[in-house]
């Protein structure tokens, strides 16, 4: 066969197939359909954006008058009487006590509130209500710094360590206190190291899913401190702003829980500063949380407090009992049930509750 007669013939195959391809292409393009939409439950999640943390505390005023608090009302309906005689001064006390103010803060109080209405004599309705929640907001030291040392140095994130007793409302900060920082735009990454009992890294997996952000977890009854410390590694390795840390109330182990504690914020601090412990106190407890306080206080220093369950009492007045108690700053009350229900507390904000729901 001649030699050109041979190259038609291979170029010719060439277009037949390169053409035949074009064309079954075209034709499995025109004919092929959208893939069927995933089942429900297989469907990446969608990331929620949470509600930025500014005016979360002024929906305790609504959550108060529900509650019923006696408090504000109380001491009002007393201050109002013809004569503030000693009894007067008295009934005053027992609101006090009664709503958890604890005998120091009340005693002086009282004595502030005693001192100032001799001064004012007949004042008005306003005027008492005002020296009322002046010497309120003073009795809960509006001074005191509280901010959340939530940033790091160096290129470390910062470290919060969130600890309490069972059932205070731990993973529940910790997750809303996510949600906080991501609205502030800051990224996050949570650390199980409450490894008692599986479901509650589950229940801190969620949260951070809710809003995009990675949990590290250990093995089910595992090292709380070696889970720690890998989140911590991890999140310095990516760069994050903050890593928070949920810790057990309760232990597998037979060393207390205090002795664990401690170590895992040793072990955390070989690789950053823990920046912020928070203390988490369940509200509705009040002179039992003040004993618990106490206790963790003497091991990790305590660099905040969280009151949760706000909501859920009528004695807001163990605010002020327990940061007397610990010379430490309530920063973050827990106000209901919601994943934005966590705010930052403000002295002026939450008098106002308090007496305007009265
Ligand atoms: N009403 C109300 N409930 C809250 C608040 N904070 C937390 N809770 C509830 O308290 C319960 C316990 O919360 P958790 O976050 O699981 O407590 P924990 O300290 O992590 O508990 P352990 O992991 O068992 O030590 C949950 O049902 C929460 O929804 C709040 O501010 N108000
Ligand atoms: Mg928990």
């Amino acid at each position: 066969m001649p030699a050109d007669l041979l190259l038609y013939l291979v170029i010719a195959v060439m277009v037949l197939i390169i053409g035949g391809g074009v064309f079954l292409g075209l034709v499995r393009a025109r004919t092929a359909r959208p893939l069927p939409p995933l089942p429900v439950e297989e469907r990446p999640s969608r990331v929620e954006v949470p509600e930025s943390a500014q005016g979360r505390l002024a929906r305790l005023r609504s959550r108060l008058a529900r509650s019923d608090s006696p408090m504000g009302r109380g001491i009002l309906a007393i201050l109002a009487r013809d004569r503030l005689d000693e009894g007067s001064w008295e009934d005053i006390e027992d609101v006090l006590l009664g709503a958890d103010v604890g005998v120091g803060p009340t005693r002086e109080l009282v004595a502030h509130l005693r001192s100032r209405m001799r001064v004012e004599g007949a004042a008005t309705p306003e005027r008492v209500r005002d020296v009322l929640r002046e010497e309120l907001v003073r009795v809960l030291a509006p001074d005191m710094d509280r901010t959340l040392a939530v940033d790091g140095r160096d290129d470390l994130p910062g470290v919060v360590l969130v600890v309490g007793v069972n059932g205070t409302g731990k993973t529940t900060t910790v997750g809303r206190l996510a949600r906080v920082l991501i609205a502030d735009d800051k990224t996050v990454l949570l650390g199980a190291a409450d490894t008692f009992r599986a479901a509650a890294v589950d229940q801190l997996q969620t949260w951070g899913q809710r809003v995009g952000v990675e949990t590290v977890r250990g093995p089910e009854g595992g090292d709380p401190a070696s889970v720690a410390f890998d989140a911590v590694q991890r999140g310095t390795a990516r760069g994050v702003d903050t890593v928070l840390v949920d810790t057990a109330g309760r232990l597998h182990t037979k060393t207390g829980l205090m002795d664990e504690l401690g170590k895992v914020k040793r072990v955390i601090e070989k690789q950053a500063p823990v920046t912020e412990v928070l203390l988490v106190i369940d509200a509705t407890t009040g002179q039992n949380g003040l004993t618990q306080a106490r206790v963790f206080a003497e091991v990790v220093d305590v660099t905040g407090i969280v009151l949760t369950k706000l909501d859920g009492t009528a004695k807001g007045g163990i605010v002020i009992a327990v940061q007397r108690e610990l010379g430490v700053p309530v920063k973050l009350v827990g106000i209901g049930e919601g994943a934005d229900d966590l705010a930052p507390f403000d002295p002026e904000t939450f008098v106002a509750a308090l007496l305007d729901a009265a």
